[in-house]
This record gives C-alpha cells, sequence and structure tokens, in this order.
C-alpha cells in the first residue's frame, strides 16, 4: 500500500482547467495541487504527474492547523511491480447494481446522479451524533493510497484513491463502550437509482445496500473512506461522493455513494450475505483457499490498461496481500469458517 501525504500548492483559478474542475464544487476545487508521481505511475497509461484536488481554503487551513500531514509510505503495490490499472478501465468497469447488472450499466446510467449537496449521517452508539456535508468531509484531509482491488468474482485491478482512513470519521463521533461494530448503508433513492424500481435490474439484492466491519476491523489505518481516484473526484460509477474501501477484504464490502454510518452492538445485516449467505460472509476477507461454491478464488484476472489481451492471470494472495497489516484482527478464528 501506498499512503501519500500531499502538500498544497496553491494555483490560481486560471491554472485549473474545465477538466480538472470536473464538478461543480466551489470552494473544493479552488485550490488545485500537484505531487511528483512519475514513479508511481510509471507503468500506467497516466505517466507524469498525478494532479489531484485540494480542500476548500478552510479546510485547508484546519488541515494545516490540525497538522494532518501523515507520510506514512508503505506502497505494496509499487513494490511488487505492479501496474496501476488504467483509468479509463477503473471508471468504466464497474460493479455498482443501484445502476445495472453489467459492467458498463454504471457508467452509462449513473451520469446524472446528484452527488452534491450530500450528507453522511454518524450515528448509533456514540456520544456525539454527527451529520457532515461535503465541506466537513473534505476537510478531513486528504491523502493518495494505492491499494489493489479484488472482487469476489475473481478479477482485481491496482488503484490510486483519495480520502482518508475510516477512522478519522469514526472518531470524530466519538463511539461508547457498547460499540462494537460499524454499518453502513447507500443512498436509497429508486427515482435516481434504477436497479432499486426494478427486482431483476437491480440483481435481486435488497436495497439500501448495506455493508458492516467490526469495529476494529473499521479501526486499522488501511480501512478507507475515498473521495476521489485517479487526482479527480470520484466519478458517479465508482461510488460519488464517498465510498469505502477495505482492500484486504472481497469488493462488495466496499460499499459505494453512503449516507449513513451507524455505531452498533450487534453485527449489521449485509446485502450479499442477506441475498445468499452460503456464498458471502459477512468477514469477506479475500482467501485462496477458500473457493466460493460456484467458483475457485485461487486466482484472479488483473486488469491492467484495459487492452486486448493486456490482462494477467496472477494467484490470489491472502488478504489480498495485506496480511502484514490485518491478519492480527483474526487470531483465533477459523477463517474457513469464517469465510
Ligand atoms: N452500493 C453499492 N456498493 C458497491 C457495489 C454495489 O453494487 N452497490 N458493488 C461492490 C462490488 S461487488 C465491487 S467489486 C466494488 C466495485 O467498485 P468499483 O466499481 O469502483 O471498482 O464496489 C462494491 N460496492
Ligand atoms: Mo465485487
Amino acid at each position: 500500500m501506498l499512503i501519500k501525504s500531499y502538500r498544497k500548492n496553491h494555483l490560481t483559478e486560471a491554472d485549473v482547467t474545465d477538466e480538472k474542475v470536473f464538478t461543480d464544487r466551489r470552494k473544493i476545487l479552488k485550490s488545485m495541487g500537484f505531487i511528483g508521481a512519475g514513479s508511481l505511475l510509471a507503468n500506467s497509461a497516466s505517466a507524469g504527474f498525478l494532479d489531484f484536488f485540494t480542500g476548500s481554503d478552510e479546510a485547508d487551513s484546519q488541515q494545516k492547523a490540525a497538522g494532518k500531514v501523515r507520510p506514512l509510505e508503505f506502497s505494496k503495490a509499487e513494490a511488487d511491480g505492479q501496474h496501476l490499472t488504467s483509468e479509463d478501465k477503473v471508471t468504466s468497469y464497474n460493479n455498482f447494481y443501484e445502476f445495472g447488472l453489467s459492467k458498463s450499466d454504471p457508467k452509462a446510467n449513473a451520469q446524472g446522479f446528484v452527488t452534491d449537496p450530500w450528507k453522511l449521517e454518524i450515528a448509533g452508539e456514540v456520544d456525539n451524533p454527527i451529520t457532515l456535508d461535503l465541506d466537513d468531509l473534505y476537510a478531513i484531509g486528504l491523502e493518495e493510497r494505492i491499494y489493489r482491488l479484488r472482487c469476489v468474482e475473481a478479477w482485481s485491478m491496482v488503484i490510486p484513491w483519495i480520502g482518508f482512513s475510516l477512522s478519522e470519521l469514526i472518531k470524530k463521533a466519538s463511539p461508547n463502550s457498547k460499540a462494537k461494530y460499524v454499518a453502513f448503508e447507500t443512498l436509497h433513492d429508486p427515482q435516481q437509482m434504477p436497479g432499486q424500481r426494478n427486482r431483476f435490474f437491480g440483481g435481486g439484492i435488497q436495497y439500501p445496500y448495506v455493508e458492516g466491519l467490526r469495529l476494529d476491523e473499521a479501526m486499522n489505518p488501511l480501512a478507507f473512506m475515498a473521495m476521489g481516484v485517479y487526482g479527480k473526484t470520484l466519478p458517479p460509477q465508482n461510488g460519488a461522493p464517498i465510498r469505502l474501501i477495505v482492500p484486504w477484504k472481497y469488493g462488495f464490502k466496499s460499499i459505494k455513494s453512503i449516507v449513513k454510518i451507524s455505531l452498533t452492538e450487534q453485527r449489521p445485516a449485509t446485502s450479499w450475505n442477506i441475498a445468499a449467505a452460503h456464498e458471502y460472509g459477512f468477514y469477506a476477507n479475500v482467501n485462496p483457499k477458500v473457493d466460493h461454491p460456484r467458483w475457485s478464488q485461487a486466482t484472479e484476472r488483473r486488469i491492467t490498461s484495459g487492452g486486448l489481451g493486456s490482462d494477467r492471470r496472477i494467484r490470489t494472495e491472502m488478504f489480498n496481500g495485506y496480511g502484514e497489516e490485518v491478519a492480527s484482527l483474526y487470531t483465533g478464528l477459523d477463517l474457513t469458517k469464517h469465510y
């Protein structure tokens, strides 16, 4: 994994091109920065500088005041010489059943999805229930992280996300001593999400899409809330404006377009577990030794540039290769049983 905190360079309005400011974020995108990411992207189609958005001016000063620069550097993807999946593939080959079942549906059907304004509520077993808007979320402070994403369907990508540790968000609400789990909920809006209107189109899962983690999993520094990808705010198909990324678990845990986070005493229900408990467990840790009832999980198709014949079949790693960071969360747990 790579966690890269950045320093901000203030650019004038004129330096900010329309292409970069691709959503109406008024204050949010007023300032933009650069990081030299040549080595990071050396193997990708977009080699060179990765440009990215920063917070609003207010957010910026809040961040500075909070001393939010955390230069943690451990890039598994880079160390392994794994190539970034191209931006085009990351944003056009998606699972987001609210917008349709085929991989091209989310991009085709989500373009009008309204993600600003947005509210994210944090409630339940907390001392300080809060509701945050986009400005509040950006003010938490953004970092870039390159993570592998391993879908339970046995394809995978390497993706440069932008966001912050989930723990930062959870701490804001001050979980109380009863809090043992964290439940997440996607927006429920059948008017905007065709998959929520039609049982067949929505893949037969219950909406809103819900997911959950144990509190200690959620507080692990790898658990991430993404608001951007490839240097830009998230496109709707990737779960705008804010989604979870849990890189050591199958992709379905990484719930998109989140409106509510609840701290709970009991283990929360999760969408794919409700739909097919014998196929999808609560933990869903990537595990090459536990096959899906209908296919092997020993290998995966790594999607790279998207060019014809460019994908590679590679061996799947335990915890998707993040065992060093997360294996200790599961000592004493039989991972063949609690899959
Ligand atoms: N709300 C919601 N979140 C979701 C999904 C979904 O259908 N609905 N699909 C999941 C699955 S199966 C995967 S693999 C990832 C895909 O994320 P990506 O399209 O950004 O690569 O999102 C996850 N989050
Ligand atoms: Mo997935």
